[in-house]
Protein backbone atom coordinates (compact mmCIF):
# COMPACT_ATOMS: atom_id res chain seq x y z
CA UNK A 1 0.00 0.00 0.00
CA UNK A 2 2.63 2.44 0.90
CA UNK A 3 4.51 1.43 -2.34
CA UNK A 4 1.10 2.39 -4.21
CA UNK A 5 1.04 5.61 -2.54
CA UNK A 6 4.34 6.52 -3.39
CA UNK A 7 4.28 5.75 -7.12
CA UNK A 8 1.14 7.96 -7.10
CA UNK A 9 3.36 10.44 -5.83
CA UNK A 10 5.82 10.02 -8.73
CA UNK A 11 2.50 9.73 -11.31
CA UNK A 12 1.82 12.95 -9.89
CA UNK A 13 5.04 14.75 -10.73
CA UNK A 14 4.83 13.30 -14.28
CA UNK A 15 1.44 14.82 -14.93
CA UNK A 16 1.36 18.45 -16.05
CA UNK A 17 -0.53 20.53 -13.71
CA UNK A 18 -2.14 23.97 -14.28
CA UNK A 19 -2.94 26.22 -11.36
CA UNK A 20 -3.60 29.31 -10.80
CA UNK A 21 -1.10 31.83 -8.59
CA UNK A 22 -3.15 34.38 -6.32
CA UNK A 23 -1.98 37.25 -7.66
CA UNK A 24 -4.09 40.40 -8.52
CA UNK A 25 -1.55 42.74 -10.46
CA UNK A 26 -3.04 44.38 -13.70
CA UNK A 27 -6.47 42.68 -12.85
CA UNK A 28 -9.59 44.92 -13.61
CA UNK A 29 -12.27 43.61 -10.62
CA UNK A 30 -15.49 45.22 -9.68
CA UNK A 31 -17.28 44.22 -6.47
CA UNK A 32 -20.73 43.75 -6.36
CA UNK A 33 -22.31 44.52 -3.00
CA UNK A 34 -25.68 44.42 -1.43
CA UNK A 35 -27.35 47.33 1.15
CA UNK A 36 -29.20 44.59 2.48
CA UNK A 37 -27.32 43.56 5.86
CA UNK A 38 -25.10 46.22 5.65
CA UNK A 39 -23.63 45.43 9.20
CA UNK A 40 -22.54 42.55 7.64
CA UNK A 41 -21.79 42.85 4.51
CA UNK A 42 -19.35 45.95 5.07
CA UNK A 43 -17.04 43.38 7.16
CA UNK A 44 -16.99 41.66 3.90
CA UNK A 45 -16.21 44.61 1.60
CA UNK A 46 -13.52 44.85 3.84
CA UNK A 47 -12.43 41.27 3.57
CA UNK A 48 -12.20 41.84 -0.48
CA UNK A 49 -10.56 44.76 -0.55
CA UNK A 50 -7.78 44.17 1.59
CA UNK A 51 -7.54 40.76 0.10
CA UNK A 52 -7.12 42.61 -3.57
CA UNK A 53 -4.60 44.91 -1.66
CA UNK A 54 -2.28 42.50 -0.09
CA UNK A 55 -1.93 40.71 -3.70
CA UNK A 56 -0.83 43.30 -5.42
CA UNK A 57 -3.97 44.45 -6.82
CA UNK A 58 -3.94 48.09 -8.65
CA UNK A 59 -6.66 49.52 -5.99
CA UNK A 60 -7.26 52.22 -9.43
CA UNK A 61 -8.44 49.17 -11.49
CA UNK A 62 -11.18 48.30 -9.00
CA UNK A 63 -15.00 49.00 -8.63
CA UNK A 64 -17.47 48.38 -5.97
CA UNK A 65 -21.01 48.96 -6.94
CA UNK A 66 -23.82 48.67 -4.27
CA UNK A 67 -27.35 47.22 -5.15
CA UNK A 68 -30.35 46.76 -3.21
CA UNK A 69 -30.59 42.82 -2.09
CA UNK A 70 -29.17 39.44 -3.15
CA UNK A 71 -31.93 39.23 -5.78
CA UNK A 72 -30.03 41.91 -7.66
CA UNK A 73 -26.88 40.57 -7.50
CA UNK A 74 -27.20 38.51 -10.39
CA UNK A 75 -28.14 41.27 -13.13
CA UNK A 76 -25.86 43.73 -11.72
CA UNK A 77 -23.37 40.88 -12.32
CA UNK A 78 -24.45 39.84 -15.56
CA UNK A 79 -24.55 43.82 -17.24
CA UNK A 80 -20.86 43.90 -15.96
CA UNK A 81 -19.68 40.82 -16.87
CA UNK A 82 -21.39 42.01 -20.56
CA UNK A 83 -19.54 45.05 -20.74
CA UNK A 84 -15.88 43.43 -20.88
CA UNK A 85 -14.27 45.93 -18.87
CA UNK A 86 -13.58 43.55 -16.15
CA UNK A 87 -11.59 40.26 -15.58
CA UNK A 88 -13.45 39.32 -12.18
CA UNK A 89 -16.23 39.82 -10.66
CA UNK A 90 -16.68 39.42 -6.52
CA UNK A 91 -20.44 39.16 -5.41
CA UNK A 92 -20.64 39.95 -1.66
CA UNK A 93 -24.49 40.03 0.31
CA UNK A 94 -26.11 38.21 3.01
CA UNK A 95 -29.16 36.55 3.43
CA UNK A 96 -30.36 35.83 6.65
CA UNK A 97 -33.30 33.58 7.13
CA UNK A 98 -36.73 34.78 8.34
CA UNK A 99 -39.91 33.30 9.41
CA UNK A 100 -41.36 32.83 5.82
CA UNK A 101 -40.11 31.16 2.49
CA UNK A 102 -38.83 34.49 1.53
CA UNK A 103 -35.08 33.28 2.31
CA UNK A 104 -35.40 30.36 -0.15
CA UNK A 105 -36.31 32.10 -3.28
CA UNK A 106 -33.42 34.67 -2.48
CA UNK A 107 -31.19 32.48 -2.03
CA UNK A 108 -32.16 30.27 -4.68
CA UNK A 109 -32.23 32.98 -7.70
CA UNK A 110 -29.19 34.65 -6.48
CA UNK A 111 -27.16 31.68 -6.50
CA UNK A 112 -28.42 30.44 -9.77
CA UNK A 113 -28.47 33.88 -11.29
CA UNK A 114 -24.83 34.17 -10.66
CA UNK A 115 -23.41 30.46 -11.75
CA UNK A 116 -25.37 31.43 -14.86
CA UNK A 117 -23.63 34.75 -15.48
CA UNK A 118 -20.28 32.88 -15.03
CA UNK A 119 -21.10 30.49 -17.10
CA UNK A 120 -22.79 32.77 -19.97
CA UNK A 121 -19.87 34.95 -20.26
CA UNK A 122 -16.74 33.03 -19.39
CA UNK A 123 -16.15 35.89 -16.37
CA UNK A 124 -15.01 34.28 -12.89
CA UNK A 125 -17.51 35.43 -10.09
CA UNK A 126 -16.42 35.41 -6.86
CA UNK A 127 -19.51 33.87 -4.54
CA UNK A 128 -19.33 35.45 -1.78
CA UNK A 129 -23.08 35.11 -0.66
CA UNK A 130 -23.88 33.93 2.60
CA UNK A 131 -27.04 32.22 3.21
CA UNK A 132 -27.33 31.40 7.14
CA UNK A 133 -30.05 30.50 9.23
CA UNK A 134 -29.27 33.37 11.66
CA UNK A 135 -26.93 36.61 12.76
CA UNK A 136 -24.62 34.55 14.88
CA UNK A 137 -24.16 32.65 11.79
CA UNK A 138 -23.55 35.74 9.17
CA UNK A 139 -21.26 36.91 11.95
CA UNK A 140 -18.95 33.86 12.30
CA UNK A 141 -18.31 34.19 7.96
CA UNK A 142 -18.01 37.85 8.55
CA UNK A 143 -14.66 38.17 10.21
CA UNK A 144 -14.76 35.99 13.32
CA UNK A 145 -14.91 32.66 13.78
CA UNK A 146 -15.64 30.95 10.70
CA UNK A 147 -13.17 33.52 8.61
CA UNK A 148 -14.04 35.86 6.50
CA UNK A 149 -15.90 34.98 2.99
CA UNK A 150 -15.27 38.04 1.27
CA UNK A 151 -11.79 36.99 1.67
CA UNK A 152 -12.66 33.16 0.74
CA UNK A 153 -14.45 34.81 -2.74
CA UNK A 154 -11.51 37.23 -3.60
CA UNK A 155 -8.94 34.72 -3.07
CA UNK A 156 -11.15 31.30 -5.53
CA UNK A 157 -11.68 34.41 -7.78
CA UNK A 158 -7.84 34.78 -8.15
CA UNK A 159 -7.15 31.35 -8.76
CA UNK A 160 -10.00 31.36 -11.10
CA UNK A 161 -8.46 34.06 -13.76
CA UNK A 162 -5.01 32.74 -13.19
CA UNK A 163 -6.30 29.58 -14.25
CA UNK A 164 -8.69 30.46 -17.15
CA UNK A 165 -5.98 32.62 -18.69
CA UNK A 166 -3.48 29.27 -19.13
CA UNK A 167 -6.29 27.14 -21.10
N1 LIG B 1 -31.92 40.57 0.50
C1 LIG B 1 -30.72 40.27 1.03
O1 LIG B 1 -29.67 40.59 0.44
N2 LIG B 1 -30.66 39.61 2.22
C2 LIG B 1 -31.78 39.23 2.90
O2 LIG B 1 -31.65 38.65 4.00
C3 LIG B 1 -33.03 39.53 2.35
N3 LIG B 1 -34.25 39.16 3.04
O3 LIG B 1 -34.16 38.43 4.03
O4 LIG B 1 -35.32 39.56 2.67
C4 LIG B 1 -33.07 40.23 1.11
N4 LIG B 1 -34.26 40.55 0.55
C5 LIG B 1 -34.36 41.58 -0.46
C6 LIG B 1 -34.22 41.06 -1.87
O5 LIG B 1 -32.91 40.61 -2.13
C7 LIG B 1 -34.56 42.14 -2.89
O6 LIG B 1 -33.66 43.20 -2.77
C8 LIG B 1 -35.98 42.67 -2.72
O7 LIG B 1 -36.91 41.62 -2.76
C9 LIG B 1 -36.32 43.67 -3.84
O8 LIG B 1 -36.21 43.11 -5.13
Amino acid sequence: MLNGVSTLKNLMKEIKTIEGKLVAQNLRIAIVATRFNDFIVQHLINGALDCLQRHDANMDNVVLVRVPGAFELPLICQKLAHSQQYDGIIALGAVIRGGTPHFDYVCAEASKGIAQTMLNFSTPIGFGLLTCDNVEQAIERAGSKAGNKGVEATLALLETIRVLEQL
